[in-house]
């Protein structure tokens, strides 16, 4: 069988010489995956940090711009169907066409900043998101890093967090559909992810860092950060996303609550809906990744079907001592 090529974030060949010599002066690493170099604290691949640069050089901020931040596997793709519904509610468009979730993936309608939109170019073509207002990004990048353009932009980030033990069993299986045929595949195990997380060198670790710089900006500035967390989201899904709402500052009216649409969002952005649709079950993103393999069981607690005791003492020690004072309870 022909070996699969790595997805463009993971790889190397996008370095401009600038970047090289940006690498050579910061501190460097390997996981299972690949060589990882540490910038402004986060832990990127190489081809990441380009587009991470890339972003902070040239990325002009709009005041309306909406950005959705998170860890990866911790709710992205449920946060962003979520954020392009309540959206939509707005748009007086034709009802006899599709919904843009019913033809598009999540992550095609909110592009990431640094793995999409400027992985492989320093100024990307952002006229079509200007077509909507507000413009919606995504990113994994912790906040300072994501500040870096926005400076006094009054631009609203909403951030979601999981569970750590929960995020390293989704990350686990995510990697193994996606490096399955790839050069990494023998060296990437559930144990190799553990010992990657729980040390921080991470592809956009280290975790407690990532969910700690969103959780101190959104105590400092809770009009424009809102935390979130994916274990509320499913135990509360009506309040939660009225929450989001209001933030993001297209409320539900009384009239639309007595209809039902609060229900009618959450139906169409359940895991079930969207994992059904067409286009989630066969198309791919930007970057080659399955759009199906961004469903799977969706469930809280789905570690312990997978972790010993000895892991789950070892992450709960971890995530005590990292979060401990600062009022983040998990
Ligand atoms: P990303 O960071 O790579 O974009 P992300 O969407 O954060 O991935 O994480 C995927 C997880 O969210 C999967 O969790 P699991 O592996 O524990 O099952 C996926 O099943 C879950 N997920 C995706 N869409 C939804 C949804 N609509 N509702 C609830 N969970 C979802």
């Amino acid at each position: 069988m022909s070996k699969k090529e790595l997805q463009p974030q993971l790889r190397e060949d996008y370095l401009s010489e600038e970047s090289k010599t940006l690498i050579s002066s910061l501190l460097l690493s390997q996981n299972s995956v690949g060589k990882l170099c540490n910038y402004q604290g986060c832990w990127y691949f190489y081809n990441t940090l380009q587009g991470v640069v890339n972003f902070q050089k040239n990325f002009k901020p709009q005041d309306t711009d909406i950005i959705l931040a998170s860890f990866p596997k911790s709710g992205t793709t449920w946060l962003k169907a979520l954020t392009v519904a309540l959206f939509e509610r707005s748009k007086k468009t034709d009802r006899s066409c599709d919904h843009p979730l019913e033809s598009d993936n999540p992550h095609g309608l909110v592009p990431f900043l640094e793995m999409d939109l400027y992985l492989q170019n320093s100024t990307p073509d952002l006229t079509n998101l200007s077509s909507s207002s507000p413009r919606v990004f995504s990113t994994h990048m912790p906040l300072h890093t994501l500040q870096v353009p926005f400076k006094d932009s009054p631009c609203k980030v909403v951030y979601i967090c999981r569970n750590m033990k929960d995020v390293l069993v989704s990350n686990w299986h995510f990697k193994c559909t996606n490096l399955e045929n790839t050069e990494v595949e023998g060296s990437f195990t559930l144990e190799t992810m553990f010992d990657s997380l729980c040390s921080g060198v991470h592809f956009f670790g280290p975790f407690w860092e990532n969910v700690l710089s969103y959780w101190r900006g959104s105590l400092e500035d809770p009009e424009h950060v809102l935390f979130m967390k994916y274990e509320d989201l499913k135990v509360e899904p009506c309040g939660q996303i009225k929450r989001l709402a209001e933030f993001l500052g297209c409320p539900f009216s009384e009239e639309e609550e007595e209809r039902g649409d609060v229900d009618k969002i959450l139906e169409l952005c359940s895991l079930r809906n969207l994992s059904n649709l067409e286009i989630n079950k066969s198309g791919k993103t930007s970057n080659k990744v399955c759009n199906s393999s961004f469903f799977r069981k969706g469930e809280v607690g789905d570690w312990k079907n997978h972790l010993t005791p000895e892991m789950e003492n070892k992450i709960d020690n971890i995530v005590e001592e990292k979060f401990k004072g600062s009022g983040l309870k998990f």
